[in-house]
This record gives C-alpha cells, structure tokens and sequence, in this order.
C-alpha cells in the first residue's frame, strides 16, 4: 500500500544542502521553513544546519537535514565538502539581482560539474518573487543556462517568496519527487 513515494521512510533523514550567492536568501528559507514563520538574518559566516520535518504537500513527515553555507566569494570554496554526495541541493537565486545573475550561473555550474554531485537533483529557487522588478522563472531559467547542466542533473525553479513562505512547499516536494525517481532508477540500475 501506501503513494508513489512510499520507498523513503518518514524516519529517514534527507541530506539537503542550499547553496546560492550571499543575499539570495538562503537563511529565510531555512527559517521559514523550520519555524514557519519570518526570522531576521544576519549575513551567515559559515554554515546554518537544522534538522527539519516538512510540514505540508506530498513530502509531509519527511525529515530533512538542511546544510546552509554562507554564499560570500570567501565561503564559496566549502561548497564543494558541503555538496558532496546529498539527496539534493538548492540553489537560491535573488530574481532581482539581474547584475549578479551571471555569476549565479557560473558558480551553480561549478557544483553540478563536481564527480560527486553527478546526478543529484537541483531545486533552483527564484526568490523574491514578491520584489516589482523580479525576473520571471522563464527568464532565470535562461539566464542560469540550466539546459546546458550536465544532462543527468533533473532540475526544478520554483518562484518563491522566502519571507511570506510562498513557493517553498512546492518546491520541496518538487525535489522530493526528484529524489524518489533518483533512488528508484539507481536501486533498478543495481538490480540489472
Ligand atoms: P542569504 O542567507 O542567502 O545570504 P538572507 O540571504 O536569508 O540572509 O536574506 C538576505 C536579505 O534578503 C534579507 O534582508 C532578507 O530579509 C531578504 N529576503 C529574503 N527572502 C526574501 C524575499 O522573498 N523577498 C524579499 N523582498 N526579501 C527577501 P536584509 O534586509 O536583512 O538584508
Ligand atoms: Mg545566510
């Protein structure tokens, strides 16, 4: 019995980490989905870990292990120890910051080009969606060049708004769709 993804248990922990440029607003999500609720950040010098048990839509009772690393130009060498073999990662990505969008892109290429992040799937969250001169999704889409992502990275953008919560729910089970599908196709690849 029980839905398509039955296979992960509530008991098991997932490994997510969240990555992004500083400012994107990493820490938000992790709060926001923690406490469900607005908490004011401070520029995170490090890393942020909570251990958390999403509360809504098709993932409710999974728990989640959340790694969240300081995206400063000086922080984003533990990137690649933080990334290395999770269930999934996020990206966020700051939908006004137009400026910065390249080197959004540029970084994000560098973790999915990692031997050990071959096939983790990518949740890329379009934040601040609720700013008036956000990008739309299509355009972060383009602008992130997520088609030329090494072709076995299955990937999501999700428009989000990380300080009224919106989107964030979608998006995680979006990932967790991703992930069941990942452990499934590698239990078949096993079997063979
Ligand atoms: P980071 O962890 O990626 O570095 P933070 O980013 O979570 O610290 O957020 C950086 C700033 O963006 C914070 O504002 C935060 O309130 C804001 N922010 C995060 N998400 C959203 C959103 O969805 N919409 C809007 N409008 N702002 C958001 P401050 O003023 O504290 O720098
Ligand atoms: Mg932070």
């Amino acid at each position: 019995m029980g839905n398509s993804f039955s296979n992960i248990s509530a008991f098991q922990s997932l490994h997510i980490v969240m990555l992004g440029l500083d400012s994107a607003g990493k820490t938000t999500v992790l709060y926001r989905l923690k406490f469900n609720e607005f908490v004011n950040t401070v520029p995170t010098i490090g890393f942020n870990t909570e251990k958390i048990k999403l509360s809504n839509g098709t993932a409710k009772g999974i728990s989640c292990h959340f790694w969240d690393v300081g995206g400063q130009e000086k922080l984003r060498p533990l990137w690649k120890s933080y990334s290395r073999c999770t269930d999934g990662i996020i990206y966020v990505v700051d939908s006004v910051d137009v400026d910065r969008l390249e080197e959004a892109k540029t970084e994000l290429h560098k973790v999915t080009k990692f031997a050990e992040n071959q096939g983790t799937p990518l949740l890329v969250i379009a934040n601040k969606q609720d700013l008036p001169k956000s990008l739309p999704v299509a355009d972060i889409e383009k602008q992130l060049a997520l088609h030329e992502l090494t072709p076995s990275t299955t990937y999501h953008v999700q428009p989000a708004c990380a300080i009224i919560g919106e989107g964030l729910h979608e998006g995680m089970d979006k990932l967790y769709e991703m992930i069941v599908k990942r452990r499934k196709s590698l239990k078949q690849k096993k079997k063979r």
